[in-house]
């Protein structure tokens, strides 16, 4: 009985906090989950490509996987387990108790949850959308496109509005929520990197939405913006899309540089080299990932003109992210380097992400794109940016911020076995389908013949894809491993690192800090193991701390925009159970209700009297902590 009740209490815990530690922990678990799903459809979609002929999947469902894994790891796995760190460690590392509005980041999280949540519906109502993941006109028309374009454009529609509310309240939290000392050009890369990425946020996801709004507008109620027949136009669904896509990669990218920008300097003993140039550098990306929309549309036919200012305009990007390398390059460079696993996924970063860069740059030349157009070669580049750039560095992330988050280390032989096997696989898997792509074997195309000299790199790359799926079934087991077995970390600062969050206790208190810190200087943690006594000197005195109460509102808020877009892709249902309308008002009445409930109900949170604060403090002096 006992056990049962507490089990319930723990469940209504994780549903109703608004404290950013545990949400970033659920978007750690969400974005998993989303992750390994679209993985396996990954392994699915090799599996079928492995020998010419293959009949292990049908066209149509290598169509939906195709949509469902580009869709799913660019929206509901990579952004979600960025946000899972930019969520633990912003508050921490510019020395905040939370984020600026933590209401907002626990609506953010559920109201992405639910989108993804029904995004996935679509595979119980007929099968994914089929129109790859940039659900081009008219594939993605009445007339061509099935059910699940509609679950694409709502679920999206759902989860984007809770990235870029998350977005705004990193942007708040960052400009308002620093400790005395922090100015902007103390900001750790990270923090700087996660800024600028919710600033693309707000300026990407807005036009996405709009577009989205007229493609739903398209298909449930006959309007004809993209439709030629009807004085729509197709490209005007490319351009819209691709001024959001685009900048997307950036938004994933740039955090993903922060981390890098962290583990590298606390690995090499070494403080980051070229700071300042490396905050203008982020910002300078930012704004030409703007300018470059139409890379994607070279072969539209923009003519001559066009396709030389955005071919122009993308190569110059290749001179700030230049400068971001020699950084990195030059802030290992006679440092004190210690290879563990987060080490060895940030600088095995480096090289991959320059290969990614280089053809990057041989895409960019307009007249060679028609070569190189929809081929396995834009394949080959865009996975070494996104695996061997984003996802190489969330590993190291993972494993760099893991006892902070969790209290203990993971396993390091398990760790460095996971990242070798993983490593080779993703360069056996990828590499070769540049010069599948350079034999003109065609992107999304579910088989291809035999006498095509293509066999035996498909195998290949094929197997490739076998090692990265063991390796990450190595960090499943080490996870598990490390949770029963793994050192114990009860000290701050296990890595001997440089920024504020490891000046917090481990485990990390729900108010983060006791005392609000006094930052003193860049790398604030480090300045005071050379100038002071190694610890932050606070800059107010103990007293009572204000905390925000959990609410259940944002949960059902989130399934009340859940229900409304359901409803709406229940008007192009042929029996759909009950008047669709119903569902879809009842909905948004759900949402708009909540909201009405949190504006009439006084919530005025409540108080850590400064006598437990007080005695946290004693307690963990005893502990040497
Ligand atoms: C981890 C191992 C991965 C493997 C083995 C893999 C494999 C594949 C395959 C086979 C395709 C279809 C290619 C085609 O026929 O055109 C594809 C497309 C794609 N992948 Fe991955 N992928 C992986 C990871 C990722 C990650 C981490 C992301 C993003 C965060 C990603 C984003 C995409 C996108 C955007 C597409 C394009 C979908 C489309 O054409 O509409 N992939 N991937
Ligand atoms: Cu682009």
């Amino acid at each position: 009985m006992a056990t049962q009740k507490q089990e319930k209490s723990v469940i209504w815990d994780w549903l109703t906090t608004v404290d950013h530690k545990k949400i970033a922990i659920m978007y750690l678990i969400a974005g998993t989950l989303f992750f390994v799903k679209a993985g396996v459809m990954a392994l699915f979609m090799r599996i079928q490509l492995m020998y010419p002929e293959m009949n292990f999947l049908s066209g149509q469902t290598f169509n939906e996987f195709i949509t469902m894994h580009g869709t799913i790891m660019l929206f509901l796995a990579a952004t979600p387990l960025l946000f899972a760190f930019m969520n633990y460690v912003i508050p921490l590392q510019i020395g905040a108790r939370d984020v600026a509005f933590p209401f907002v980041n626990a609506l953010g999280f559920w109201i992405f949850f639910f989108g993804g949540l029904l995004l996935s519906l679509s595979w119980f109502f007929g099968g994914g959308p089929d129109a790859g993941w940039t659900a081009y006109v008219p594939l993605s028309s009445r007339d061509y496109g099935g059910l699940g374009i509609d679950f694409y454009v709502l679920g999206l529609q759902v989860s984007g509005i809770g990235t870029l509310i998350s977005a705004i309240n990193f942007l708040v939290t960052i400009v308002n929520m620093r400790a005395p000392g922090m100015t902007m050009m103390r900001l750790p890369l990270f923090v700087w990197t996660s800024f600028i990425s919710s600033t693309l946020i707000l300026f990407a996801f807005t036009p996405l939405a709009a577009g989205l709004a007229l493609l739903m507008l398209d298909r449930l109620f006959e309007a004809q913006y993209f439709i030629p027949s009807m004085g729509g136009n197709v490209v005007l669904w490319q351009h819209i899309f691709w001024i959001f896509g685009h900048p997307e990669v950036y938004i994933l990218v740039l955090p993903a540089f922060g981390i890098i920008s962290e583990v590298i300097p606390a690995f090499s003993r070494k403080r980051l080299f070229g700071y300042t140039a490396m905050v203008f550098a982020t910002m300078i990306i930012a704004f030409l990932g703007f300018m470059v929309w139409a890379h994607h549309m070279f072969t539209v036919g923009m003519g001559p003109v066009a396709n030389s200012i955005f071919a122009v305009a993308t190569m110059t990007i290749a001179v700030p992210t230049g400068i971001k390398i020699f950084n990195w390059l030059f802030t290992m460079w006679g440092g004190k380097i210690t290879f563990n696993t987060a080490m060895l996924f940030a600088s095995s970063f480096v090289p991959t992400f320059v290969l990614g860069g280089v053809t990057g740059v041989m895409l960019a030349m307009a007249p060679v794109d028609y070569l190189y157009h929809d081929t396995y070669f834009v394949v080959a580049h865009f996975h070494y940016i996104i695996v061997g750039g984003i996802v190489l560095s969330l590993f190291a992330g993972l494993f760099y911020w893991y006892p902070k988050m969790f209290g203990h280390m993971l396993n390091e032989t398990l760790g460095k076995l996971f990242f070798w096997v993983f490593y080779i696989g993703f360069h056996l898997t990828f590499f070769v389908q540049h010069l599948l792509g350079l034999m003109g074997m065609p992107r999304r195309v579910y088989t291809y013949l035999g006498d095509q000299g293509l066999d035996a790199f498909n195998f290949i790359s094929t197997i490739g894809t076998f090692f990265m799926s063991a390796g990450v079934i190595l960090l499943v087991i080490n996870v598990i491993y490390s949770a029963f077995k793994g050192e114990r970390v009860t000290v701050a600062d296990p890595w001997d690192a440089r920024t504020l969050e490891w000046a917090t206790p481990t485990p990390v208190p729900e108010y983060n800090f006791a005392q609000t810190p006094q930052v003193r200087s860049l790398d604030p943690l480090f300045y005071e193991k050379i100038h002071g006594d190694g610890t932050m000197k606070p800059a107010e005195p103990v007293t009572d701390i204000h905390m925000p109460n959990g609410s259940i509102l944002p949960f059902i808020m989130s399934i009340g925009l859940f229900f409304a877009g359901f409803g709406l892709i229940m008007l192009n249902m042929d029996n759909p159970i009950i008047n669709p309308w119903i569902v879809a008002i009842g909905g948004l009445a759900l949402t708009f209700g909540c909201m009405f409930v949190r504006s009439i109900k006084e919530d005025h949170g409540y108080h850590i009297p400064a006598e437990q604060v007080k005695a946290d403090l004693a307690e963990l002096k005893k502990g040497g902590n």
